[in-house]
Order: structure tokens, then C-alpha cells, then sequence
């Protein structure tokens, strides 16, 4: 499992080819289809906030209204040149994070809004000059969350009166945020999920992993930190490797808020170790440890995960994936040949943690897309990926390039592998398939619930690619 750390790797080292070709993929990927509907009923959230005197003849009394929209990673105001005096700024929120509307040099800004929601900011004195604009957010100004308001004598204040619609984006503004978003990934976030623990040898013979489960920041996408809930302050956690007939004794130390407990789904385990609270032990008080103990029964493609509040441990972070024996090698012995190995060795094992729920969210191994890392192959070479489900939906993931071929469900090799494009994975479920890259590209691999991949700013959370070279 040493390449599942190499994932880390290669986001650093691949981002170049990622980005000079990505424009690329982007001409291909066909999931934007829903797009122009959601930018309509964005585009109408504009607030028609009270009275105007924009109509009015006074010289002095004109109120100047600028409409602001807050986007992944974009400010858009109208208009961006106003006369001197007073402006309201009327800002909405339409991205899908929490953003700011800020004016540093002048110490004025709107709360934090989240997304959907209104504010109205009033500035008076605004001087001759520029003036920056951005939003507060950490990493946002850089990702592009910047805009100058320019303040100019003469500049009319009519066209900006509070009757008129909030200008729709337009296709060319709904593309530069789309290649924005695109060639900012892979997008470098703290904390990376799925590290292989390492284990120490007890005195009596234990292969014995230490986990602790805690609360963290968590860096979900650029900028935005969330409270998860993890195995040793990594989402997912740790991967745990294994042989058959090793003496495994997981100790698990509880620095959580709460009781928690383990369960170590897909893997033969004794009664008591099964991690059931209150049945088959009692639940692991705050403070507290458990040793959970086994004698690996391999093969397994086993997860790890909470079996305590588990609608809320788990989506938070509490899962990981425990595998026992040698998958690469089962794999491509299961395999038979079929998808055209250069050397009938496969290169790579990927652990591929899916969750749409919880602090986490829309992810693949705890990022969302830019955040994710891609995958990189050579034509000929081979990746042994398990897809994994702690999350509340079924999601079938879909990577355009190659063909899988569906090895083992649940670690249980097929008798009849086949070829499939498009493998939906249920809750609980592993599914384990060879890929075997013929084409070179950057290949989407994504999941196929639309509204999983896509927003009108551009392709977002359980998104990567394969970078075949
Ligand atoms: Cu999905």
C-alpha cells in the first residue's frame, strides 16, 4: 500500500502537466448540462431592497446602488464605476461557500454569508480612485475572490437603480470561473488522508496499531475548515495493511467529545471485537482506550469505521480502510490478463474513500474537487483501485478512460470479473477493479450524480482525474 502515500506525490509533480492540459479535458467532459438552469435561478437572487432616490434630480441625494456577486472564486459588481458619495453595495452569496464582501482600506465589510444568503453594505465618502474589493475568506482573494470598484467624477448612478434586475452571468463569465476553478487543481490543501500506519511489534506478538480518535480542522477545499472527526487527525484514516495470520491489535485512544467505538466491517473478527455498543462491549468513554484483537483472515477489503453515533462520527471522518493480503497481486490474478497489462504486475494500489454527508461533505478521500489528488499512469501500467462508501448514497463512479475491470465486491473475488465504465457503489460497500491505462490524457473520474461533479462555478467535489502519460 506504500503508493497510496505516492497519491500525495503526484499531486505535487503532475500539477504542471495537470494544468497545461486540463483546458483540454474540460472540452470533453460532458456533465455541465445542467448548468444553465441552476445560473437562472441564481441570477434571480437579487434583493429588492426598499426604496430608491435613484430617480431622484438632487445632485447630492443620489443613492448609488453597485449589485455584488460572491462566487467560487469570483467578485462581480455592477456597475464597477460609480460616482462619488455614498454607495450601497447589495451582495449575494451565489457560490456554495461561505464568503465575505470586504473593502480592507476602508475597514468596511459584510458578515460572513453563506451560501444563498443577502446583505446590503452602505459606504460613504467614497473618494475619486480605486478602490479593492475582496473577500476575507483565507485563500479566496488568491483564488481570485478580488475586484477594484472604480470611483470617477461624472460617472452616472442611473443604470444602477434597484429595479433592475441583477444581471445573469454570462457564458463568458460562467466559463472563466469554470477554467478558474480547473486550473487551480490539483489545489494544494492541508492534510492528507489514507497515510499507511505503521505498526509496532508487541512483546506478545501483536502487529499492534495505535489510532487516536479526535476532533481537527480539517481543510475540505481551499479555505474551507471543518470540524472532523478523525483517526489520528486524518481524513479518511489511516490505512491499515495486513497479512493473513497476522495477530492485529488495533489500540484505539477516545479524545473525542463523546463515547465512541470501532467496527471493522468486511473482516472476520471475534464477537467481542465486533464493536457493537453496548453489546459486545461497552462504549469507549471520553479518556478512554480499547484494544480491539483479531487474527487476520485474509483476503479482506475491510473498512474501519465508528459504530457509535455513527450518522454522525463516520460522515464526519471516521472511516478508513483495512486491507488484509496482497491485492495487487490478487487482483491481477483475477484479472487473467484481460486488460492488456504491460507486465501482468499492477503499479499502483489506490484506497478511493467516497462520503457526501456529514463536515465533510461531497468528497473523494476527504477533498473535494480542485482539492482532490489525480492519479498518474504510464501507458501499459496497471492501478488496483477499491472504492469505498462511508457515505449516505450510492455513487457511480465513472472514469472515462479506461475501462475497469470489476475484480472482487465486498473483497470477495468474482468468479466472472467484468468490464465496466460506470460502478455505482452502494453504502457499505467496497468494489475493487483494475485499470489499466491505454490513452494518454487526463482522464475525468468523476462520480455521475451530476449534482456531485458540477456546480455552475465549474466541476466541484467527488471529481479527479487519471493522468495517463
Ligand atoms: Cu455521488
Amino acid at each position: 500500500m506504500s503508493d497510496t502515500s505516492s497519491g500525495s506525490t503526484v499531486q505535487k509533480s503532475e500539477s504542471f502537466l495537470a494544468k497545461s492540459i486540463i483546458g483540454l479535458m474540460f472540452v470533453t467532459v460532458s456533465i455541465a448540462a445542467l448548468v444553465l438552469g441552476v445560473v437562472a435561478v441564481v441570477a434571480i437572487n437579487n434583493n429588492n431592497g426598499g426604496s430608491s432616490t435613484s430617480s431622484s434630480s438632487s445632485s447630492t441625494a443620489v443613492a448609488t446602488i453597485v449589485q455584488v456577486r460572491m462566487t467560487e472564486f469570483a467578485v462581480t459588481m455592477t456597475p464597477a464605476t460609480v460616482p462619488p458619495g455614498e454607495v450601497t453595495f447589495q451582495v449575494v452569496n451565489a457560490g456554495t461557500l461561505e464568503h465575505n464582501f470586504a473593502i480592507p482600506t476602508l475597514d468596511k465589510r459584510t458578515i460572513m454569508l453563506k451560501s444563498g444568503e443577502t446583505a446590503e453594505l452602505v459606504v460613504s465618502g467614497l473618494e475619486v480612485g480605486e478602490v479593492a474589493i475582496i473577500c476575507e475568506v483565507a485563500g479566496h482573494e488568491a483564488s481570485g475572490m478580488k475586484a477594484t470598484l472604480t470611483v470617477a467624477e461624472g460617472s452616472s448612478s442611473k443604470a444602477t437603480s434597484d429595479t433592475m434586475p441583477m444581471a445573469p452571468m454570462t457564458w463568458q463569465q460562467m466559463d472563466k470561473i469554470m477554467e478558474d476553478v480547473a486550473l487551480s487543481f490539483p489545489a494544494k490543501t492541508e492534510g492528507v488522508g489514507n497515510q499507511e500506519l505503521e505498526y509496532i511489534m508487541s512483546a506478545d506478538g501483536y502487529k499492534e496499531f495505535v489510532m487516536t480518535a479526535k476532533i481537527v480542522k480539517w481543510e475540505v477545499e481551499v479555505g474551507k475548515f471543518v470540524d472532523a472527526w478523525t483517526y489520528n487527525g486524518m481524513v479518511p484514516g489511516p490505512v491499515i495493511h495486513v497479512n493473513s495470520g497476522d495477530k492485529v491489535r488495533i489500540v484505539l485512544k477516545n479524545e473525542l467529545p463523546e463515547s465512541t467505538s470501532m467496527h471493522l466491517h468486511g473482516v472476520r473478527v471475534p464477537n467481542a471485537m465486533d464493536g457493537v455498543d453496548p453489546y459486545t462491549q461497552k462504549p469507549i468513554d471520553p479518556g478512554a482506550t480499547f484494544s480491539y484483537e483479531f487474527v487476520a483472515d485474509g483476503p479482506a477489503v475491510g473498512m474501519y469505521h465508528s459504530h457509535h453515533n455513527a450518522q454522525v462520527q463516520i460522515p464526519n471522518g471516521m472511516a478508513g480502510a483495512l486491507i488484509i493480503d496482497d491485492w495487487k497481486a490478487i487482483a491481477m490474478k483475477a484479472a487473467k490478463g484481460k486488460t492488456g497489462d504491460a507486465d501482468g504486475k499492477a503499479e499502483q494500489e489506490v484506497v478511493m474513500v467516497l462520503n457526501d454527508a456529514g463536515t465533510i461533505g461531497l468528497s473523494l478521500n476527504g477533498k473535494s474537487f480542485p482539492a482532490t489528488a489525480p492519479y498518474s499512469l504510464k501507458v501499459g501500467e496497471t492501478m488496483v483501485v477499491h472504492y469505498v462508501n462511508e457515505g449516505f448514497m450510492v455513487h457511480p463512479m465513472h472514469l472515462h478512460q479506461p475501462t475497469g475491470l470489476v475484480v472482487a465486491r465486498d473483497g470477495n473475488v468474482l468468479d466472472s470479473p467484468y468490464f465496466a465504465d460506470t460502478i455505482s457503489v452502494a453504502p457499505g460497500e467496497r468494489w475493487t477493479v483494475v485499470y489499466t491505462a491505454q490513452d494518454v490524457g487526463v482522464w475525468a473520474w468523476h462520480c455521475h450524480i451530476l449534482t456531485h461533479a458540477e456546480t455552475p462555478q465549474g466541476m466541484r467535489y467527488m471529481v479527479t482525474a487519471l493522468i495517463v502519460g
